[in-house]
């Protein structure tokens, strides 16, 4: 029998059922000598300086500061244990109505993506697909897996505070799905030995690109301090035909000011 280390004995025996349908894909994670040597395909996230040129980054927050200015955009706070959950988001539906210098800028990175995995796709939920998060002093985003396969994110300005933070290659997956029961269980599991480990931390830069290995990348946002809103573009690709039932719940939690039912919108009830 497979045994972690590390565990009190009720996550041991987890661990054991949880690895009987496990998928295969679990690598230990280390801490890496430089964050500048990380590579999407063998350490499952990569760190792009420069994807954008700064004048490139002034033109899409002028157009984005001035959407905002013209909607409404409520902020989403969900306390969680922890690291919360406190932004202002403009969804994919939004963005592809009223802003297609981000829209195209999806496009590309999609083309960059495919050269690791020409299988990629936008997502296919609209919503989720493409996101601009912008988050206010002392905003955060909690610790959490994507639902999906591969995720950019693309830093606008400089703030201080507001570091991604992120534990690649750091799931076990099962087979059963990404939003199991099962699943959660295991997740937890490892959120809480994340706390002795240490994460890489990405300070936003602007035109700086992560590009992780979505599902499989434990990641959150660190608190921003001082006065600047941090800006941040989400991009999500998938292979095609894959399906994340907790879906309806995880839009509402992100999308909405509706109250949660779930416990955690990521994983089916
Ligand atoms: O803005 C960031 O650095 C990360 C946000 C994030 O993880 C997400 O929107 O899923
Ligand atoms: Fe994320």
């Amino acid at each position: 029998m497979r045994r972690s280390p590390h565990l009190p004995p009720t996550e041991q025996l987890l661990f054991q059922l949880a690895l009987r349908d496990y998928d295969g894909d679990f690598r230990i994670w280390l801490p890496y000598r430089s964050s500048s040597m990380l590579s999407l395909l063998r350490n499952g996230a990569e760190i792009r300086e420069g994807y954008l040129s700064d004048a490139t980054c002034r033109t899409l927050l002028h157009d984005l500061e001035a959407y905002k200015a013209s909607h409404d955009l409520p902020l989403i706070e969900r306390t969680e244990a922890g690291r919360s959950l406190r932004y202002r988001v403009i969804d994919g539906d939004r963005i592809f109505d009223s802003l297609p210098g981000i829209a195209s800028l999806y496009r590309d990175v999609l083309e960059l993506v495919r050269q690791s995995d020409a299988r990629l796709q936008p997502l296919s939920n609209q919503t989720a697909s493409l996101n601009v998060n912008f988050t206010p002093p002392g905003g955060e985003y909690r610790w959490h897996y994507d639902r999906n396969a591969v995720t950019a994110i693309l830093f606008l300005n400089t703030v201080e505070g507001g570091q991604t933070e992120m534990f690649p290659n750091y799931r076990v997956r099962l087979s059963r799905g990404k939003d199991t029961r099962i699943q959660r269980l295991c997740d937890n599991v490892l959120r809480r030995l994340a706390r002795f480990g240490r994460p890489v931390v990405v300070d936003p830069v602007p035109g700086r690109m992560i590009l992780m290995r979505g599902d499989r990348c434990l990641h959150s946002v660190r608190a921003v301090e001082g006065n600047t809103e941090r800006v941040s573009v989400i991009m999500s690709f998938d292979p095609p035909g894959e399906v994340f039932h907790a879906e309806t719940d995880l839009d509402s939690y992100l999308y909405s000011q509706k109250a949660s039912a779930r416990r955690d919108p990521n994983y089916r009830a």
